[in-house]
């Protein structure tokens, strides 16, 4: 089905002629820019507000066949609230800003899409591949696109046992360097959420409890850390944007934590379990980098039988009206 998308066919041929030699890179500068749709290229261009939404949670974070349903109802969930959505990946090797709707169908449903950090997308470019970008990628993409907010569940961080595994997200490091406001429900709470936090405030990155001061812990509401500043409105966080952009200090992103309400978190002690047996399972079958990730959820999906997943939802669908709903303040001074 990939093939009647445009793309592809260039990337297929890509593909086929194998890796670009490095004296034809030149020739090719303009196809390998990033393709934005009209419609969010024209939002940017008249200021109107735009979320920009990634799309490894789409991929590899929820199940099928849901994942197309959700990507969707993301969507349309930012465009209820008044802006337009702007969800990022790679199909056949070309960057897409707004994908439509074969290509998000075709990242949602076909086989060996890619994991994309910041560090994957001119390689998987270059060889055509179809890839879901991750939190880091989808930032970095997005400022560069002129997009300013994004929304997402839960954000990458220092995993568990790090200490030995060297395993941290480069969402970090990204976030650190790259000036786009972040609605998420906290960080994964399969993580070592204290170090994630730890990290953060030697990377520069700031980050503010929507209504609360405690730092949510994605499937549950609260992770047990304080935060030491609070937003009440989606205003208040377009102030934050523009006094960092006024200022001109710091080129970090804002983290805004928006945490479920506590009666809709996953129960902490289903929780608890199903974690530990997660991460026993990973010591067992020894997975290791970009595949911990999707395996833990995946765990979770299957051992909660779809709670988790219908929490992971929610969390999504209402990231996805705050993100808007801050992005409509901030296009409006
Ligand atoms: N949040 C979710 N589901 C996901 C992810 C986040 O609710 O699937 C993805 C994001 O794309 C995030 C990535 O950037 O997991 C982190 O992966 P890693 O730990 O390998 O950096
Ligand atoms: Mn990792």
């Amino acid at each position: 089905h990939g093939t009647d998308i445009p793309v592809c066919q260039a990337a297929q041929r890509r593909a086929s002629n194998g890796p670009v030699p490095g004296g034809t890179y030149g020739d090719e500068v303009d196809e390998y820019s990033i393709k934005t749709s009209t419609e969010v290229a024209e939002a940017v261009r008249t200021g109107r507000p735009v979320v920009a939404l990634e799309s490894t949670i789409v991929s590899h974070g929820l199940p099928r066949p849901d994942n197309l349903k959700v990507a969707q109802e993301i969507e349309q969930t930012v465009r209820d609230a008044g802006a337009v959505p702007a969800t990022i990946g790679m199909v056949g090797g070309q960057l897409i800003v707004g994908l439509n709707e074969p290509q998000l169908t075709h990242l949602a449903t076909a086989d060996g899409v890619a994991k994309l950090s910041v560090r994957d997308l001119a390689v998987a470019a270059a060889s055509g591949a179809d890839g879901a970008t991750t939190v880091a990628a989808t930032a970095a993409v997005a400022a560069r696109a002129g997009i300013p907010v994004f929304a997402t569940g839960g954000l990458g961080g220092v995993h568990r046992a790090a200490a030995e595994s060297f395993d941290e997200s480069a969402d970090l490091t990204a976030l650190a360097s790259t000036p786009v406001t972040v609605v998420c429900a906290g960080v994964k709470s399969i993580l070592d959420v204290g170090a994630t936090l730890e990290r953060l405030e030697t990377l520069g990155v700031p980050v503010v409890g929507y209504g609360t001061r405690r730092f949510p812990g994605f499937y549950l509401s609260d992770s047990g850390y304080d935060l030491d500043w609070s937003v009440g409105s989606p205003e208040d966080v377009a102030r934050i944007m523009r006094a960092r952009a006024g200022h001109g200090v710091s080129d970090a992103g804002l983290i805004v934590a928006n945490p479920l309400p506590a009666d809709e978190q996953l129960d902490p002690q289903l929780h608890d379990r199903v974690l530990s047996e997660g991460l026993a399972g990973l010591a067992r079958e020894q997975i290791t980098g970009k595949s911990v990730t999707p395996y833990l959820l995946a765990h979770f999906h299957a051992a909660t039988e779809g709670r988790s997943l219908a929490v992971n939802v929610r969390i999504i669908l209402r990231n996805a009206a705050l993100a808007a709903a801050v992005a409509v303040a901030y296009a409006r001074p």
